[in-house]
């Protein structure tokens, strides 16, 4: 199957890439890194799926140039990765050269090879030293972030397209500090109305010290989820209005608009940090883009047996990803024009990921990821209306370049344009990655 696009369906200019992680395929056991809060926490039984852990990953820190060498032979312009806080500062304070130099290499090879590259600060893998710390429910976590996002940029800033400060700060707090799915494991809504906030003044204590030092083009990543009620009963409509106000609004406001949605800050009562009004004015400054990552909605119902903001996802009617994850466009289509018409006008957007697990086989040497293309054409389709309608979409990563360290699912859900063999590490280009390659890899 191929691509139905082409590049000439997409403005001039219009950035294709991958993107990836460093937790998710580096190996966390090499080059004299840190632990992070994500080692503990695989290390703990029953929080990951056959306790695996990310200590070799894809073996990524070894092998980035045969990687950077797939990013180019697909034809993409630019390269989505980020860099481990605890590879550059094992103990979330102190810098490791080894580990900066790890990046300062890895920067000239995606330089070398054409591509641009587009740095995530942090994505998940919080110093274990910080988490012991209280992690992201201490105030404090701003100024450590603040430090090691000027730290990594003085070394590799002045190669990087551009820098986003957090992966998914929904993730951070919610999947983290309430669903206890994610490292810390924390199921408690004061831990998460902590971390919604710190989260964010982490990000802008940030992008303050990198544009002091001159570091340009910064933006941060937010990941949205189209909320559709379970049905048309009216208490689930209004706890789907909830889940799309701490999943979908609250960061975004924040951001651009100097305020909480109150909905959600009625939820979180007694629970803020003091004061926190007086750091919206820093929240809100100017971002220089937007990443959005979509996958997938969510179908929500009202549950009273829940505590606060109780609600239950329940399993929707449309096609699924290996996930479970409801295949949903127009949910994408859907985002990209509300972000540009209800929040961030003419502030360049890129979607930072997109992509879909499916339960991939190597067969004679190929993977048919068939259900993969078709997805990747659907949602390619969603931006392609986005922009017609006025969404100034510049670029589209695909989620991922590599199979990769699922998180709590460990390495049993695919996500990669690039089979991995967890016995041998060797990589396979599946079918996804040659419909990329045939649509947008020539001029
Ligand atoms: C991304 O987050 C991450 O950035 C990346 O590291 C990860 O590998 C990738 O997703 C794939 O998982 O159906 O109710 O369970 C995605 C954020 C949050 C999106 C949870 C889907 C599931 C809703 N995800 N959500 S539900």
């Amino acid at each position: 199957m191929r691509l139905s696009l082409r590049r000439s369906d997409f403005p001039e200019g219009f950035l294709f890439g991958v993107a990836t992680s460093a937790f998710q395929i580096e190996g966390s056991s090499f080059g004299g890194a840190g632990p992070s809060h994500w080692d503990t926490f695989a290390a703990t039984p029953g929080n990951v799926a056959n306790a695996e852990n990310g200590a070799v990953a894809c073996d990524h820190y070894h092998r980035y140039r045969e990687d950077l060498d797939l990013v180019r032979s697909g034809g993409f312009d630019a390269y989505r990765f980020s860099a481990s806080w605890a590879r550059v500062m094992p103990d979330g304070r102190t810098v490791n050269a080894e580990g900066l130099d790890f990046y300062d290499r890895l920067a000239d090879a995606i330089c070398e090879r054409g591509l641009k590259p587009y740095l995530t600060l942090y994505h998940w893998d919080l110093p274990a030293a910080l988490a012991d710390c209280g992690g992201w429910r201490n105030r404090d976590v701003a100024s450590w972030f603040a430090d090691y996002a000027v730290a990594l940029t003085g070394c590799i800033g002045d190669r990087m397209e551009a820098v986003a400060t957090i992966n998914e700060p929904w993730c951070v707090a919610w999947l983290s500090h309430f669903l206890g799915i994610h490292a810390p494991g924390l199921r408690d809504i004061r831990a998460t109305a902590r971390a919604m906030h710190h989260v964010l003044l982490a990000h802008a204590r940030a992008v303050k010290a990198m544009r002091a030092a001159g570091q340009r083009n910064l933006g941060i990543v937010l990941n949205f989820e189209h909320a559709n009620p379970a049905s048309d009963a009216p208490q689930d409509v209004a706890a789907a209005r909830l889940y799309d106000g701490f999943y979908n609004r609250w960061f975004v406001q924040a951001l651009t608009r100097k305020s909480y949605p109150d909905d959600i800050l009625q939820g979180f009562e007694g629970h803020m940090p003091d004061g926190f009004e007086k750091d919206l004015d820093a929240i809100g400054r100017p971002l220089d883009w937007l990443g959005v990552n979509y996958y997938t909605r969510t179908n929500v119902a009202h549950d009273p047996a829940s505590p606060w903001p109780s609600l239950t996802n329940v399993e929707g009617p449309l096609p699924k990803t290996a996930m479970g994850w409801e295949i949903y466009p127009d949910g994408l289509y859907g985002f990209l024009n509300r972000l540009h018409r209800d929040y961030t006008g003419d502030t360049p957007i890129i979607v930072t990921e997109n992509g879909m697990a499916r339960d991939d086989h190597l067969l004679d040497g190929r993977v048919e990821d068939t259900e993969r293309v078709a997805y990747f054409d659907a949602h390619l389709s969603a931006v392609r209306r986005a922009i017609a309608d006025g969404a100034p979409v510049k670029g589209y990563f695909a989620w991922s370049l590599l199979d990769n360290y699922e998180w709590a699912l460990g390495y049993g859900k695919r996500f990669g344009l690039v089979h991995v063999d967890y016995s041998t590490l060797a990589r396979t280009p599946k079918a996804s990655f040659e419909a990329f390659r045939d649509a947008f890899g020539g001029d």
